[in-house]
């Protein structure tokens, strides 16, 4: 297989090795590849992305050289007299075994990711995450620092900012530290999701979902609720900066301990830390 995949892993890496110098992704206009990797998580449903892709592309292939072949060999000018047979045991033997091998190959790693990708034994430290119409509220309960998180309205963006995804209020992780999430929500059924940490969680009222990230570099990282959650669903975004152990810890003790959304925190970065 991985024969197979070979020419689609030369060409995608050389995208990524483009897009790389770009602190961290976000969404772009036309873009249609995943954003770019910042986690365990997401580089190895990026590479599973692409094995698959590669499958695809083969059996796409096959199937359309097959048809041509038909066309061509069984047109009424080169086949005037059709056969008459309808079985055909090893055909058909073959063509069920085979769509069942690919599918068994596709399961194995798909399985492994699911699992790696499930819940972590040893995390480092914890955010809660909380949906509400129409926005998300972080706990960090070992630090006891919590807030509520709004989109920043289009007339109040701040350049740089992009529309839909700034929030007022941000979360703040260190890179290389495994985070566990845990999210719920107060009303209704709502979705964390952040494409380039490869995280999308369901957060449902009165249960507690688990998943987590350990981000690889420092950066602003954005996602959106991918539950349709109301009508204001398109307008909760969710802004994460990850920075240094170092700048971590010292975000941390500038934060008011217990309060919610009142004094908000600031960006590490603005901050000058
Ligand atoms: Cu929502």
């Amino acid at each position: 297989m991985s024969r197979i995949v070979l020419p689609a892993v030369t060409v995608f890496s050389a995208v990524g090795i483009a897009a790389s110098q770009a602190l961290a992704d976000q969404p772009k206009a036309w873009g249609v590849w995943m954003q770019e990797a910042a986690s365990p998580t997401m580089h190895q449903i990026t590479a599973l992305n692409i094995e698959v892709t590669g499958i695809i592309l083969v059996v796409l292939a096959f199937v359309f050289v097959l048809l041509g072949y038909v066309c061509f060999r069984f047109h009424a000018s080169r086949n005037p007299v059709p056969a008459r047979w309808t079985h055909n045991t090893p055909l058909e033997v073959a063509w069920t075994l085979l769509p069942v091998l690919i599918l068994v190959a596709i399961a194995f790693p798909s399985f492994r990711l699911l699992y790696a990708m499930d819940r972590t034994k040893d995390a480092d430290m914890t955010l809660k995450v909380t949906g509400h119409q129409w926005y998300w509220s972080y706990d960090y309960p070992d630090q006891k620092v919590s807030f509520d998180a709004n989109m920043v309205q289009e007339s109040d963006l701040k350049p740089g900012e992009p529309r839909l995804l700034a929030t007022d209020n941000h979360i703040v992780l260190p890179v290389d530290t495994t985070v566990r999430i845990q999210t719920t929500a107060d009303d209704v059924i709502h979705s964390w999701s952040v494409p380039s940490l490869g995280v999308k969680i369901d957060a449902f009222p009165g249960r507690l979902n688990e998943t987590w990230v350990r981000i690889d570099k420092p950066g602003i990282y954005f996602g959106q609720c991918s539950q349709l959650c109301g009508i204001n669903h398109g307008f909760m975004p969710i802004e994460i900066e990850a920075v240094s152990k170092e700048q971590f810890a010292a975000w941390l003790s500038g934060q008011p301990k217990q309060t919610s959304s009142a004094a908000g925190p600031s960006r590490v970065a603005e901050a000058g830390h």
